[in-house]
């Protein structure tokens, strides 16, 4: 039998020891790497925050296997058993430039189900966490389900990058429904943008490709919540692969779906 709440438990536990670990570093230096390209950066506190997990899980549960950014945890072909997804830091650019709006994110699954989600906002101090079917948390305070709400009172995260020239859509598909939004916002961390959704913060969160590092957690917690989550197509996220991801509260998601999305040729 699977103790999802000792498992539960123990992660909490680590995160926390993450982000004291990651918040000690701010007195040394970082060593900077680049990545895919020259924005793309990685630092030593990543890989060594991802290495911490992947200790503690091997540990713990040698029969659970971790999929990570860094790649320090298994090459897997399925989801099978108990699969830890992580994303040591979310927002490494604002680690670096800003010491703050980065998360420490872990979805965990059981046969591609998610079972726990969880997102630590290490500099203020703000772990939401779920458990499927047990609701979900900021802290100790239980988060309300998502209320329905409507495009023209709702703030949408999205970045800049896409409504600019991008691979990946026309930039001037989304610009009559930031013109309908009553406010956007971009936080540069998709974790932290995702617990903003399930928080109220936000409404919907827009995002053209994302790795299943980036939402394993976040769509646990909004799905709990009775989010809405999909690509931007509309169609059910598939947790092993690249993705767009598209979340929000009833009615805000089927609003933006139905009036501004359908019909995009992405
Ligand atoms: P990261 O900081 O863990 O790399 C920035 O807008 C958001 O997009 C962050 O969540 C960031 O995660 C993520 N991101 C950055 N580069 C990415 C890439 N090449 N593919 C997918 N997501 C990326
Ligand atoms: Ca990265
Ligand atoms: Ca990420
Ligand atoms: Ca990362």
């Amino acid at each position: 039998m699977t103790n999802w709440t000792e498992m539960d438990t123990y992660a909490k536990k680590w995160i926390k020891q993450a982000g004291d670990l990651i918040k000690k570093s701010f007195s040394g230096s970082l060593t900077i790497q680049t990545k895919s390209n020259a924005n793309d950066l990685v630092t030593d506190i990543d890989k060594g925050t991802e290495q911490f997990f992947i200790k503690k899980i091997h540990e713990k549960y040698p029969d659970h296997r971790i999929l990570g950014e860094e790649g320090y945890g298994d090459t897997l072909k399925d989801l099978k058993g108990i699969v830890w997804i992580i994303d040591p830091i979310d927002g490494t650019m604002n680690f670096i430039h800003q010491k703050r709006n980065f998360a420490i994110s872990i979805g965990i699954y059981e046969d591609g189900v998610g079972k726990i989600g969880l997102i630590y906002d290490v500099v203020h101090d703000e772990l939401y966490h779920a458990m499927k079917g047990e609701g979900a948390y900021l802290n100790n305070d239980k988060l309300p389900d998502l209320a329905p709400g409507q495009v023209s009172e709702a703030i949408i995260g999205i970045n800049a990058t896409w409504v600019t020239e991008n691979k990946r859509i026309d930039p001037s598909l989304l610009a009559p429904l930031i013109k309908a939004a009553r406010g956007t916002r971009s936080y540069g961390s998709a974790a932290i943008e995702m617990a903003y959704v399930a928080s109220g913060r936000l409404d919907a969160y827009i995002s053209l490709r994302l790795a299943p590092w980036d939402y394993g957690a976040g769509i646990i917690l909004i799905e709990e919540l009775g989010g809405v989550t999909s690509t931007l197509k509309g169609e059910s996220i598939s947790i092993e692969s690249q993705t767009s991801v598209f979340v929000g509260k009833p009615g805000v998601h089927e609003e933006i779906l139905q009036t501004y999305l359908k019909g995009g040729n992405w």
